[in-house]
């Protein structure tokens, strides 16, 4: 007989185009051997182009989904996605708070790749308050790291990744994944950081395509990883090159940006091998 899968809980708002969002991080887990378990914080009417709307839950209805099946089922990892209101903050901050030992995965969503906000000013201030703190690791990439660390007093052209990932780790999350796919680089280079600075660089071919989903497929893949009980820094690797295979074999299905597929492996037909390389 073969051991159940590992459960994660994922807290994240429906894209029913099915790139990003609670419908990716079901993919994800799904492929990488975890059963879902899901919270819903908001559900965005959107396609493959755009968001149009988006309805946020109530708090309560947040913390009913994830207390009911918490007291259900034992679950190896949480992953925390879009929030949508202070008040939802507030209520998973309760939540995780009661399940110190089990590892999260935090991604800052503010916006869609498209650029579409999901995030203002007020729930900046709330995610780094109440939930970096308890943060395993966070997942920003370039562009929201810079907006999270940067105060009144910085000039935004001068404060480097190096010193966001620093001030976010002041913040209280044990370890910052910096993506760098919006860097002018020839690669993407993403450095995870630790309080004792960069754990490890891994650079990547840059892919032609511009995806839905790639943020949500990377932060659940860490999940899975740590749900298996790998370090934080094997599971940052495991999650990339999942993640890279993922972009490599995406697909558009619609008028607007491609979306991974999480299901590459279960090709038949000549399997691509990622290229990641790790510098440290
Ligand atoms: O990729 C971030 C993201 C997260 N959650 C939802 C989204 C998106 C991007 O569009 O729609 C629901």
């Amino acid at each position: 007989m073969s051991l159940p899968p590992s459960i994660v809980l994922s807290f994240a708002g429906s894209d029913p185009s099915g790139g990003a969002g609670i419908q990716a991080d079901i993919m994800t887990l799904a492929g990488m051997g975890c059963h879902p378990l899901t919270v819903l914080t908001a559900v965005t009417v959107q396609d493959t182009v755009g968001v149009e709307d988006i309805f946020v839950m109530d708090a309560e209805w947040v913390t009913d989904q994830a207390r009911t099946v918490l007291q259900d089922m034992p679950v190896q990892a949480f992953k925390i996605g879009m929030l949508g209101s202070v008040e939802i903050i507030a209520a998973i901050t309760e939540i995780v708070s009661d399940y110190p030992d089990i590892p999260l995965v935090l991604d800052p969503v503010l916006a869609s790749g498209r650029g579409d906000t999901f995030a203002n000013e007020e729930i900046i201030v709330a995610m780094r308050e109440m939930l970096f703190p308890q943060a395993t690791i966070i997942t920003p990439n370039s562009i929201e790291a810079r907006r999270i660390a940067l105060n009144d007093e910085d000039d935004p052209e001068i404060l480097d990744l190096k010193q966001s990932a620093e001030r976010l780790l002041e913040w209280g999350c044990s370890y910052v994944l910096i993506k760098g796919a919006h860097e002018n680089t020839p690669e993407v280079v993403n450095v995870l950081y630790g309080v004792n600075g960069v754990i490890r660089s891994d650079s990547w071919q840059r892919l032609p395509g511009s995806y839905h989903g790639s943020g949500c497929t990377l932060s659940s893949a860490i999940a899975a990883s740590l749900a298996h009980g790998m370090s934080v820094a094997d599971s940052v690797y495991e999650a990339q090159e999942f993640t890279w295979n993922t972009l490599n074999a995406g697909f558009r299905p619609g008028m607007g940006q491609y979306i991974p597929d999480r299901f590459f492996w279960a090709e038949t037909e000549n399997p691509k091998e990622g290229t990641g390389s790790a510098e440290n």
